[in-house]
């Protein structure tokens, strides 16, 4: 798909926050792809239509978690967590994306999972660095990931797991189990 067109779809669905996120993503991911031997367009794709779920309704995710018998332990943790898989599965229904390596990529960009694909790993650091971003931490990420993608990976994981853990929220085993799976591989 044309980017004008993916944007002018998901721009339809977002906040204006939320869609200036986006654009960070988008530009973030491309440059991510080009220095790390990704397929660009992929990128580009999946950057755009990542958060396309964020503002629907719960009830609406918590549907489709049930109906497309997603992970169902999704729905004991926090509904943040939801829009990733109904966003994966929403794109592919309402804006024709088909590509499963771009789909894969929405559907693990806020858990990651154990065995991330590279595209994965992209997605998921270019919505933790985009230039929008301005938490605790998110310099060291940045200046990491121009040196090495799972050593940046591995910061931005564990800072998430532990911000969760410092407001003393549950953290989603996939959480856990994506920064075990990057840090023994890097051992
Ligand atoms: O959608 P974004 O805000 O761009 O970012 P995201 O999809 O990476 O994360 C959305 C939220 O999900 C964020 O506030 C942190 C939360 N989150 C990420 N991992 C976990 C989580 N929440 C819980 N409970 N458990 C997790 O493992
Ligand atoms: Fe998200
Ligand atoms: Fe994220
Ligand atoms: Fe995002």
């Amino acid at each position: 798909m044309e980017r004008e067109q993916a944007l002018k779809i998901v721009k339809g669905q977002l906040t204006d926050h939320r869609y200036q996120h986006t654009l960070g993503v988008m530009e973030t991911a491309i440059s991510l792809a080009k220095q790390y031997g990704a397929d660009e367009k992929k990128a580009e794709t999946a950057a755009i239509f990542h958060d396309y779920a964020k503002f629907r309704p719960k009830d609406e995710m918590r549907q489709i978690i049930l109906n497309q018998n997603f992970p169902q332990d999704l729905l004991h943790y926090h509904a943040e967590l939801w829009h990733a898989p109904a966003g994966a599965y929403l794109v592919e229904l309402e804006a024709g994306i088909k590509d499963k390596e771009v789909l894969d990529a929405i559907r693990y960009h806020t858990s990651g999972r154990p065995g991330m694909t590279l595209l994965e790993k992209i997605i998921y650091l270019a919505d933790y660095i985009e230039p929008g971003r301005h938490f605790p931490g998110v310099d060291e990420v940045r200046a990491l990931a121009k040196e090495n993608l799972n050593t940046a990976l591995i910061q931005a994981v564990k800072n998430t797991i532990l911000f969760l853990m410092k407001k003393n929220q549950p953290v989603y085993p996939d959480s856990f189990k994506t920064y075990n799976d990057l840090v023994m591989r890097q051992e």
